[in-house]
């Protein structure tokens, strides 16, 4: 009787370690970064900012984000709702800068991979998509698209956290 009441703590010990484990991404404890968490589901956001992704072939570097620039408070939570309003596919992605460079080149050599992370999103023409993230850390970060061609086409603003 014993044996099996430590038996079924085992289990249940087993079975509520491994979502959080699961949950955690390598290298992120909790989905922490140098530019803030994921929102916890206790978090609600203080408000929501619509971000465009398009081109206007009219400019010398076509490829836009509206508004070109994000500001924070440390600690706000807010809702991003990005719509890829353009012909092509973009991408959202928030980083320091030296991380979104990092990633640029990988994706220059390898243009089909594709991420899996909290803080990015991949939009294909029309499509929308949100983000409820916490801005706990202050800083000089950066938001970008990193397809093949498309920061160097202006895709790329700067997000400040103070
Ligand atoms: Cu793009």
């Amino acid at each position: 009787m014993k044996k099996t009441a430590l038996l079924a703590m085992g289990l249940t010990l087993a079975t509520s370690i491994a979502p959080a484990l699961l949950l955690a991404s390598p290298g992120h404890e909790n989905g922490q970064m140098a530019v803030g968490m994921p929102a916890m589901h206790s978090q609600k956001p203080t408000r929501t900012i619509n971000v465009i992704l398009r081109e206007d072939y009219d400019r010398d570097r076509p490829f836009v984000f509206e508004p070109s620039d994000l500001t924070f408070a440390k600690d706000e939570t807010v809702r991003l709702l990005i719509s890829n309003e353009g012909d092509e596919t973009h991408e959202f992605v928030m980083d320091t800068i030296d991380e979104n460079a990092e990633h640029r080149e990988l994706m220059a050599k390898f243009p089909e991979m594709e991420h899996d992370d909290p803080n990015a999103v991949r939009l294909d023409p029309g499509e929308k998509a949100e983000i409820v993230w916490t801005f706990n850390k202050s800083g000089t970060f950066e938001f970008a698209c990193l397809l093949p061609g498309h920061y160097e086409g202006g895709m790329y603003g700067s997000l400040i956290v103070d």
